[in-house]
């Protein structure tokens, strides 16, 4: 057969498929399912798997099913790639959700736009993300966005005016949150008495919290993953210092609680959800998940279902092909221009700027909320 003939026969029964079959919609999805990011990857899989239940049952997307490919990325960096790989390569997914973390995302992101695949990031809130490329969206309020309105607000209602600064310093979300708190103390002259830091997986932070005793801090700014922040806030407490902390993403999780308990109450934190939202679409998320998963969602669960709502009405804009590379493409094209109002709100992507000379991705535009820890949990600050 001439390799005419053969290209004819080939484009006709691409065609055909498209538009005589109803075709599975295959998203990849990377999360930390396992190790300790989990209580957030966990989150983020169930409210994906809630919103592409819930689109099915009404009928898909153009009479398209959602299919989830899930992989668990582990919340390390080398597992990240892995599973991009894997999704991309062997699953041909139409597109990939996650990683977790933004340290993950940093080393995973760059195959996703080397492939022309879109990369959605539910819970990446570092600087620098979607400057990875044209195909990194993200959802998650950048700590940029986030952090000056939680400090700002701490100034308001603890009325203070010096704190000390702990982070971790080998995680690309925790220094990035440092680097953002570090200009919006500055903007906002707040003094700062100490700076300390700790690496990934320590479990005694007495050392600098001692240092931070001394320097006599109105509150304590801390950017650091839930179970590091619960332990930090345990040992701060034992050492007899009763001063709030302020965090950022990282605090957004029932595991700080879990550890924390009420010794994490007067934490203030920002996030654009809130369980005290009573908008519609909150209010039947937040029971849909709880007659699912017999638990409270989180702010994690409410971003990634979000996510799953856009990458939809993106995608109804769009005629599938059947092939991967074309899809991708489409998919890329419609999403920049989706709004939607979900569980967390109002939201549109903002084009970010370009980074080295380099084409970007897009953010999260979104206003934050300020919630602050009382008995056990967030609410919202008054
Ligand atoms: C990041 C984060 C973490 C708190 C995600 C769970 O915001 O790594 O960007």
């Amino acid at each position: 057969m001439s390799q005419h003939l053969k290209l004819i026969i080939a484009t006709a029964l691409a065609g055909y498929s498209a538009i005589s079959h109803a075709a599975d919609i295959k998203i990849g999805m990377a999360e930390a399912l396992t190790g300790p990011a989990a209580k957030y990857g966990v989150a983020i899989k169930n409210g994906f798997t809630l919103a592409a239940e819930g689109i099915n049952a009404k009928g898909g997307i153009n009479g398209n099913k959602i299919v989830l490919v899930i992989e668990d990325e582990q919340g390390k960096k080398e597992e990240a790639i892995n599973v991009f790989k894997k999704l991309i390569f062997q699953d041909k997914v139409l597109m990939i959700f996650g990683p977790t973390l933004s340290n993950s995302a940093f080393a995973a992101d760059p195959i996703a736009n080397a492939t022309k695949t879109v990369v959605f990031g539910t819970s990446n809130t570092a600087d620098g993300i979607t400057g990875m490329g044209p195909f990194t969206f993200r959802n998650s309020v950048m700590e940029a966005d986030v952090l000056p309105v939680t400090t700002r607000a701490a100034v308001k209602h603890f009325g203070i005016k010096k704190v000390a600064v702990l982070y971790g310093n080998d995680d690309a979300f925790t220094k990035s949150g440092y680097d953002v708190f570090k200009s919006a103390l500055a903007d906002q002259k707040i003094t700062v008495t100490d700076t300390e830091t700790y690496a990934k997986g320590d479990v005694d932070f007495k050392a600098q919290l001692t240092k931070i005793k001394a320097s006599n801090p109105d509150a304590i700014v801390c950017s650091c993953l839930a179970e590091e922040a619960a332990n930090i806030i345990l040992q701060t407490r034992s050492l007899g210092m009763k001063q709030p902390f302020i965090g950022g993403n990282g605090f957004n999780s029932p595991k700080l609680f879990e550890i924390a308990k009420d010794a994490a109450d007067n934490t203030l934190m920002g996030s654009p959800w809130s369980a005290e939202n009573m908008a519609p679409a909150n209010k039947q998320f937040i029971a849909d998940y709880k007659a699912k998963f017999n638990t409270d969602p989180d702010q994690f669960a409410a971003q990634a279902y979000d996510a799953m709502h856009i990458v939809t009405e993106a995608l109804k804009q769009v005629k599938l092909s059947g092939n991967p590379e074309k899809d991708r493409l489409a998919l890329r094209d419609a999403l920049p221009a989706v709004k939607h109002d979900g569980a967390t709100g109002k939201f549109a992507f903002r084009r970010a700027a370009p980074k080295d000379g380099k084409e970007a991705g897009y953010d999260a535009q979104q206003d934050a909320i300020v919630n602050i820890a009382k008995g056990g949990k967030f609410v919202l600050l008054k």
